[in-house]
């Protein structure tokens, strides 16, 4: 084993891609001290000490989805009486309010909602952009592009157009859950493939949006459809250069519907967002969402390869309604301190990772 670190060492120095088998061992391995010191060299290499945030607001338009994903606890079907949709005065005030706080980014995406016209979509960006130009929109996830081009029966380069042409910045890494067909029919059989996942999110990257990537952890998979779920990436990514960031999403399994999931220890999220570090060799960025990671494990992460920690979020439904015991807003004084405490520099971004203030 100490030779897997050895070896692996040498590569990072000599910028060289690691095997998927070699991520495997790691999983495989509990040395975790070790796998975070070659996490941080890849990421000193890549990022000095410099961890991004920025100060942004997720607005989650609706809960009401056509998809019941055993994962999400956050989805309404039509009718329910917990069941939202915000009308566009709503997201109004919430942008307005954000650009108020110092907001830069808007996060924004919701259910699938089944009556709801493409045009919805449209509007809500025009608003928010109306709100302010310097409020970038990042929206949507390659599940409701797929979903906008059934509705509104256009192609998919179509809808992206005209996402771009209302005002859309870029989007977020949501909807890629895990790729392996065995485990995704398991725990999300109605979204698209991660196959189809793949395939929009390349013709987004070659629309020139940049986007995110995420992978749902913690559930039904084991180490080895992690490892996968990376090689799909990585190699995506070798084609379009169009990812930002890589978010492994810690699976909250309250109000959930999967069979013997209990959730993610300390261990295993290090572990993992350590890892993908020194895998994904082609992402510039590993962000720690604290809202699933809780803030203790996110500003640890910060030893172990992680270089950006979101943003001040303010409201959040989806990990909070399955059980996240996370704050729903952090200040921004409060992540500052998060990262100096940490021994890093804190650096405030916007969504495309240009320094607005290092503090
Ligand atoms: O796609 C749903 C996940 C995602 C649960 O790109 C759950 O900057 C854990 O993608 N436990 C949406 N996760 C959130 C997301 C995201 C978040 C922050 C930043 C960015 C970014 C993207 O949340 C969904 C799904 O994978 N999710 N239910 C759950 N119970
Ligand atoms: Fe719907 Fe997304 Fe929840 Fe799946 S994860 S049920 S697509 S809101």
């Amino acid at each position: 084993m100490n030779n897997l670190f050895e070896i692996l060492k040498d590569k990072i120095l000599n910028n060289q891609r690691i095997f998927d088998a070699e991520a495997l061992a790691l999983f495989e391995s509990n040395d975790l001290l070790a796998i975070g010191d070659l996490a941080a060299e890849a990421n000193r290499r890549k990022n000095g000490d410099r961890v991004f945030f920025n100060v942004n607001r997720h607005i989650n338009y609706t809960n009401i989805c056509v998809n019941q994903c055993t994962f999400c606890a956050f989805s309404k079907l039509e009718g329910e009486v917990d069941g939202y949709t915000l009308a566009l005065d709503e997201i109004r005030q919430k942008a307005e309010e954000a650009h108020a706080a110092g907001a830069t980014e808007i996060h924004s995406v919701g259910g699938l909602h089944p009556r709801l016209p493409f045009e919805f979509y449209l509007d809500m960006i025009r608003t928010i952009r109306e709100v302010s130009p310097q409020l970038h929109v990042k929206a949507f996830t390659a599940v409701e592009i797929d979903y906008f081009s059934r509705i509104s029966h256009t192609s998919v380069d179509e809808v992206i157009a005209a996402l771009q042409d209302a005002g859309l910045g870029s989007m977020p890494g949501g909807g890629a859950e895990i790729f392996c067909k065995e485990v995704r029919d398991k725990i999300c059989p109605e979204k698209i493939s991660g196959e189809r996942w793949l395939e929009v999110i390349e013709q987004v990257h070659n629309a020139g949006l940049k986007s995110n990537a995420t992978m749902l952890f913690g559930h039904l998979e084991d180490y080895a459809d992690r490892v996968d779920h990376m090689s799909r990436l990585r190699a995506l990514q070798d084609r379009t250069g169009g990812f930002q960031s890589f978010i492994p999403l810690a699976f909250q399994p309250d109000n959930t519907r999967v069979p013997g999931a209990k959730g993610v220890g300390g261990v295993d999220a290090l572990k993992t967002l350590a890892i993908s570090r020194i895998y994904l060799d082609n992402f510039q960025h590993v962000k720690a969402y604290w809202i699933m990671l809780g803030l203790k494990i996110a500003q640890t992460a910060l030893c172990f390869g992680v270089n950006d920690l979101d943003g001040t979020v303010v409201e959040e439904q989806i990990g909070h309604d399955a059980g996240a015991d996370s704050p729903q807003e952090i200040g921004k004084d409060r992540i500052v301190k998060l990262i100096r405490a940490a021994g890093k520099i804190p650096v405030e971004r916007d969504t495309l990772y240009c320094e607005l203030q290092r503090y």
